[in-house]
């Protein structure tokens, strides 16, 4: 059977769907190999009308990952732009967002906040406290409440999206697929779609599934996380992804200094007199400690 080019669509273990023009194709991976994204461009060798095995994989312009002390985990491929949901309720966490931060700018990604359920007044305040720490990053934050003003929402969001692959993070309960549905024409039908050919049954947000808007926009859908390992990131890496330590690199006593202990250096003095917040270098330190423990 012939071959054809298709775009990975939904990952589930090692079982993948591809969208083919108009087809979608269950596809599997020769031998043990699972380095596939979402979001990646396949060649395809067709092995019934439905199914396929994927042959190779398009050089990626961009790839998101996490990965913890062993192994390294395939969030998507090809994005442009990261959106980071986050809620007024349930609270969110500072460490993933940074996380998440970080991993962006590693990957070369735009990234965007997105403060969903800002009809929750009662903690929407102290939520705007929060985020203005982060615009001032230099992140744009934009403010939505997918319940109770969907279109606001949408017209909001759909500018930004225009041309862009983008892919929503966040912890679960922010409110990613509650978006989706606003942004996605028919999200739920293509939700089904894939969880029928994948056989995922009821598992629908287990899973990473990207949603083609139209020929250059597409939306991609996450599960939420509780961590966000970054054990990949490389020292050189790591400092660059802070964008508040770039003004201050090169200017410590010591070329190679890692900014941790060191004399006379200036992300530590910059610590010290408020230019870098104490909440962020800690992050880096972490982090730094995290590339170290990696064992592969
Ligand atoms: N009050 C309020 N609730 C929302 C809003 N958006 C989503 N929710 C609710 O938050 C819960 C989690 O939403 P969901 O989209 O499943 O979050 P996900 O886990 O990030 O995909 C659901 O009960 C939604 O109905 C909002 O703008 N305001
Ligand atoms: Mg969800
Ligand atoms: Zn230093």
């Amino acid at each position: 059977m012939d071959n054809v080019a298709g775009t990975i669509i939904a990952a589930h273990g090692r079982h993948y769907l591809a969208q083919s023009d108009t087809r979608k194709l269950q596809c599997v991976t020769r031998g043990k190999k699972s380095d596939v994204a979402v979001g990646d461009i396949v060649n395809l060798q067709m092995t019934s009308p439905d199914q396929a095995v994927i042959e190779s994989i398009a050089e990626r312009s961009t790839l998101l990952y996490r990965s913890d002390q062993y192994k390294s985990k395939l969030l998507a491929a090809n994005v442009t732009q990261l959106f980071i949901v986050v809620a007024t309720e349930p609270g969110f966490s500072d460490d993933l967002v940074s996380r998440s931060l970080v991993a962006a700018e590693a990957a070369g990604v735009t990234a965007h906040i997105i403060l969903n359920k800002i009809d929750v007044t009662e903690s929407l305040a102290r939520t705007r406290q929060r985020l203005a720490f982060y615009a001032g990053l230099g992140y744009p934050v934009h403010e939505v409440s997918a319940r109770a003003a969907p279109e606001a929402t949408c017209t909001a969001l759909s500018p930004l999206l225009a041309g862009q692959s983008t892919i929503l993070i966040g912890q679960s309960g922010m409110g990613k697929s509650s978006l989706i549905n606003l942004l996605v024409p028919d999200a739920d039908i293509a939700v089904r779609e894939i969880s029928a050919a994948l056989d995922t049954g009821k598992h629908t947000t287990t899973f990473t599934r990207l949603y083609q808007i139209d020929a250059d926009t597409a939306i991609i859908d996450s599960p939420g996380f509780q961590e966000f390992g970054l054990y990949q990131l490389t020292e050189g890496m790591l400092e660059r992804a802070f964008p508040e330590f770039s003004s201050y690199l090169g200017r410590c006593r010591f070329y190679n200094c890692h900014h941790v202990n060191e004399p006379e250096c200036a992300i530590l003095t910059a610590v010290k007199t408020g230019g870098i917040a104490r909440m962020r270098h800690a992050l880096y330190l972490q982090l730094l400690h995290e590339s170290s423990q990696k064992l592969y």
